[in-house]
Order: C-alpha cells, then sequence, then structure tokens
C-alpha cells in the first residue's frame, strides 16, 4: 500500500478548508493513517523545501509556510502519491482543473493550499520529516 504526505498549508487553515480538503480525500477511498497540526518555524521550512533552496521564491515561500499553522497528514491507498496530486490539481491554480482543490480554494502559484509529495523516495522522506513511524497507524 502506497503512502504520501499531505499538508494543508498556512493559507488553507486561514481559509477553514480543513474539512473540505479531508473530506475529498477521504470520498475518493484514500484513508488517513496519521494527521496533526503544527506551526513550522522558518528554518523547519527551509529544511522540508531543502530540494528548492536555489529557487528565487524560496525565502517567500518558507517564509509563508511558517506563517501559520498547518495540517500534516499521511494518506494511504493504491497509487495514492499520483490520485493525490489529480485531486490537488496543478501548482499554478490558473493551470489547475476543475473541480480540484487548488483550482477551488487557491489564490496564487505560491499560496495554494495543500502540498503532496511528487514520488515515491519523496514520499519517504517527507513522512520521515514529520512522523516517527510509531505515529503512523496502520
Ligand atoms: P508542487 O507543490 O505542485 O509539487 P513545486 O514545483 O514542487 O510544486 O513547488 C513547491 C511549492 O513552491 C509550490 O507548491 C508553491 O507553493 C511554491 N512555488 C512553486 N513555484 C512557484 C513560483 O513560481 N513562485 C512562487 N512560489 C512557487
Amino acid at each position: 500500500m502506497e503512502r504520501t504526505l499531505s499538508i494543508i498549508k498556512p493559507d488553507g487553515v486561514r481559509q477553514g478548508v480543513i474539512g473540505e480538503v479531508i473530506r475529498r480525500f477521504e470520498s475518493a477511498g484514500i484513508r488517513i493513517a496519521a494527521m496533526k497540526m503544527l506551526q513550522l518555524t522558518q528554518a523547519e521550512a527551509e529544511g522540508f523545501y531543502a530540494v528548492h533552496r536555489e529557487r528565487p521564491f524560496f525565502e517567500s515561500l518558507t517564509r509563508f509556510m511558517s506563517s501559520g499553522p498547518i495540517v500534516v497528514m499521511v494518506l494511504e491507498g493504491d497509487g495514492v502519491i499520483a490520485r493525490n496530486r489529480e485531486i490537488m490539481g496543478a501548482t499554478n491554480p490558473k493551470d489547475a482543473a476543475p473541480g480540484t482543490i487548488r483550482k477551488d480554494f487557491a489564490s496564487s502559484v505560491e499560496q495554494n493550499v495543500v502540498h503532496g509529495s511528487d514520488a515515491p523516495e519523496t514520499a519517504r522522506t517527507e513522512i520521515a520529516y514529520f512522523f516517527s513511524e510509531m505515529e503512523i497507524c496502520a
């Protein structure tokens, strides 16, 4: 069974769409195997997004990601990495398909409500960034 890391970003929490985002995952038959709410420091956000450190938006992105509480979840299901990214929609809400979370709730390419791992190896690293194996429910 595949696992992926999902984050409801600070803009999603501020908009009050935690429940709506979770509803979309559960309606798609995706199981939530772990969940918690926390606020990242900027250093922790930089650690999480380390692959983007050379990008021009890195400073702004990590400031945004540490600007308020987030909800982090481990999602589980067959092909959940790709299915989660379909439910999320394209990074830029302007390019996101109708009915996706980003199309419906994102305000910009940066403030785009949700994060989802993009591949099995990234999923493993990202899950381990937030959860110990004991915190993940079988
Ligand atoms: P993804 O979240 O759809 O996988 P990535 O390209 O991995 O997209 O980018 C990570 C995050 O960085 C995005 O979700 C978004 O918040 C932010 N980001 C990506 N591209 C830009 C940009 O051009 N300007 C500002 N922020 C960006």
